[in-house]
Parts: C-alpha cells; sequence; structure tokens
C-alpha cells in the first residue's frame, strides 16, 4: 500500500530532526533555494513591469518538491521536467544566466531565441530533457529512456515529474503501467500542488491520494510534504536507490500549494486565500530549510544575510548577460531542424551547425 505521510511539518521536524546530508550539502542546498525563490519573484516583478515579455509559470511554494528530488539523482541520471520546474531544472545543472538569456529570446539561451519561456533542456550539457507541452509527455519519453538504460545495461535512473492534473491524462498511466511491467529504472515524481489551472484535487480524481494509485500498477507509491525539502530527498533518494538496483520504478508524489496563478495572466482567484495563508506561513519550504539549519547551528544569521547578497549578485549577473546577449540571426532560422547539422550543441551562442 502507499505510505501516507501527513504533510505538516513543521521547521523543529524536519526530516524527523537529523540531517541526511553533510553540512556544506545542506548550505548549498539552501542557496540553491534561495536562489531559485529569488528568481521566481524578480522574473514575476519584471513581468508585471512590463519589462520581460513572453509567459512565466511560477513554482513558487513548490521549491521542495524540486530540489528534493533533483538532489538525489547523480549527474548522469537523466531529469524529464514539466512547465513548473524551472527550479528543478536549475537545481539540475541549467545555467541560470542562460536561462535568462531563454527568457529574453536570446541566443545565449537554451533554445537559441526559439522560445521565450520554460521549453528549455540541456541533454548533452545535464541530462536534463527539453520540456514540453502536451501533458505529461514527459513521462512516455522517461520509460524511453529508463528502457535505453536497461537494454543497455548503463547504470542510470530517469526521474520525470508531472503536476497533479496531468494524473487524469491517459498517458500517465501508460507510462507507468509499462515501468511496472518491465521494471524500469525510473522515478515517477507528482508535484501534487493541489489545483490544475483552477481545478482543485477533488474534483481531479475520486480517490484520496495520488499515492494510492500505485497500488494499481503494483509499485511502492509514497506520500511526502513538499515543504519539508529533506524529507522529500529522502524519499526520492530511497526510489532512486530502488531503481538502480533493477528493483522497478516507485511512485511519489509530493504534496505542496501553488502560491501563484496557473501563469503570470492568472490572478487566481479560485485559490482559497486561508490556505493559500496557511501554506505561506506554515508550509515554506525555503524558510523551513532555513529555520532548521539555524537551528541545528548549520548556519548563522550573518551566514543566510551573505547568501542573499550573493543570490542577488547572481540574478543581477545573469540580468545583464541576458540583456547583452544578441537576438538569433535570421539566416539561422532553419537549423538545428536535423540532428546531423550538429547545431544544438551545449554551447552558448552560435556555436555548432553549418555556417550561415
Ligand atoms: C494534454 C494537455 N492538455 C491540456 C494542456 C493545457 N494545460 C497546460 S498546464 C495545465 C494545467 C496542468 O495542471 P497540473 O498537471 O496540475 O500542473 P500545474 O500546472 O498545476 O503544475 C493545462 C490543462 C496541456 N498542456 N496538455
Amino acid at each position: 500500500m502507499a505510505t501516507e505521510v501527513d504533510p505538516t511539518t513543521a521547521p523543529a521536524e524536519m526530516s524527523g530532526g537529523s540531517r541526511p546530508l553533510p553540512d556544506d550539502e545542506l548550505v548549498r542546498m539552501l542557496h540553491v533555494l534561495k536562489l531559485c525563490r529569488y528568481f521566481d519573484e524578480r522574473m514575476e516583478a519584471l513581468y508585471r513591469q512590463g519589462r520581460l515579455p513572453g509567459a512565466i509559470y511560477s513554482g513558487r511554494g513548490q521549491e521542495g518538491t524540486h530540489v528534493g528530488v533533483t538532489w538525489a539523482l547523480r549527474a548522469d541520471d537523466s531529469l524529464f521536467p514539466t512547465h513548473r520546474d524551472l527550479t528543478a531544472q536549475l537545481t539540475k545543472g541549467l545555467d541560470l544566466k542562460r536561462v535568462m538569456a531563454q527568457f529574453w529570446g536570446r541566443i545565449d539561451g537554451y533554445t537559441r531565441g526559439r522560445d521565450g519561456n520554460s521549453h528549455i533542456g540541456d541533454w548533452q550539457g545535464n541530462k536534463t530533457f527539453t520540456v514540453m507541452s502536451h501533458l505529461p509527455i514527459a513521462y512516455p519519453v522517461a520509460v524511453g529512456a529508463a528502457l535505453a538504460y536497461k537494454l543497455k545495461g548503463e547504470p542510470n535512473v530517469a526521474l520525470a515529474i508531472c503536476g497533479d492534473g496531468s494524473t487524469s491524462n491517459g498517458r500517465w498511466h501508460e507510462a507507468i503501467n509499462t515501468s511496472a511491467i518491465h521494471r524500469l529504472p525510473v522515478v515517477w515524481v507528482v508535484n501534487n500542488n493541489q489545483f490544475a489551472y483552477s481545478t482543485p484535487n477533488a474534483l481531479e480524481f475520486p480517490i484520496p491520494t495520488i499515492a494510492e494509485r500505485s497500488v494499481a500498477y503494483g509499485i511502492p507509491g509514497v506520500r511526502v510534504d513538499g515543504g519539508d525539502v529533506l524529507e522529500v530527498f529522502e524519499a526520492a533518494r530511497a526510489a532512486i536507490e530502488r531503481a538502480r538496483a533493477g528493483d522497478g520504478p516507485t511512485l511519489i508524489e509530493s504534496v505542496s500549494l501553488r502560491w501563484r496563478g496557473h501563469a503570470g495572466h492568472d490572478p487566481a482567484k479560485y485559490m482559497p486565500d486561508e490556505l493559500l495563508q496557511d501554506y505561506m506561513a506554515n508550509h515554506d519550504p525555503v524558510r523551513n530549510l532555513e529555520d532548521f539549519l539555524l537551528a541545528e547551528g548549520v548556519v548563522t544569521e550573518n551566514d543566510v544575510d551573505a547568501l542573499m547578497e550573493r543570490v542577488e549578485a547572481e540574478f543581477e549577473q545573469g540580468y545583464e548577460y541576458a540583456l547583452a546577449s544578441p537576438f538569433p540571426e535570421p539566416a539561422d532560422a532553419t537549423k538545428g531542424l536535423w540532428v546531423e547539422d550538429g547545431y544544438w550543441t551545449s554551447e552558448p551562442g552560435r556555436a555548432g551547425g553549418t555556417e550561415a
């Protein structure tokens, strides 16, 4: 049966009060959490000021899921994210500066100016598969990667993320079923932020949890508190070890709340204010880890201040880099249509491909 964990962790109880990682890694984890939160807040501000074109899909409030699951992957394991998972992609190794160039449609962005927001990946650089719009298409593609690992005897694991709404799509069930039959090295993560656009969980599925759907596929299912990044990390680590050992997939449901609208244009008037206030006050994954590390004496208030200064400087550098990066050359429009032309390298700029 699926294991249910009541998602009500207080900071002092994080991860059962133990430290599952060395202190320097915990500090690095706090840095990534704070960087991604700051990025999310500043990008929204720039969007509202009309200084950022295109669209934004905030993952604020869900960073515990993103950072927790990705932290447990090895560099050569693969991540299959969806539209709200930029924090997971940055944790896996996407470069903040290039992500910002992407948002401003510049040549140094990961799609070299072909997309203006979250359809990003860097398969060659850090095994982050490009985000695709059709939900949850990352799941069946992750099945393919996991099958390839198994057939080639490679010791890697694929980890895919989707939202709660995506679990109502047939592709979700087909992917999990196939992976369970063939005991593929894959981990299924559902970032349950309680709303699919404006539809609440109760209108999405007729059972109390998503984790218990694992029972129908004969695989383990765990439900964790997305406000506790260490609890998420430990569940992901166990699932990844299990997959790598050849014991097949695990379904992880990580519960949080989407603090902002579906996208920048959505004021989220359907969100009950009491629920939002509760999650912002009591289930903030960034503040929870910070409070825990302060209480454990791993960091001081001064360290946290210094970390924030670093985060602000990193954002500013990214912003300058993005605005200084040129727009793509029209002559390059047809490059990269075929893999053979070598256009899609991991390098920024116009590198790769035939000359214009
Ligand atoms: C197959 C498909 N149907 C509809 C959409 C339009 N769409 C984009 S995001 C979204 C909501 C998805 O909700 P959920 O899976 O819970 O993820 P969240 O956005 O909450 O993170 C919808 C319906 C889509 N991209 N793909």
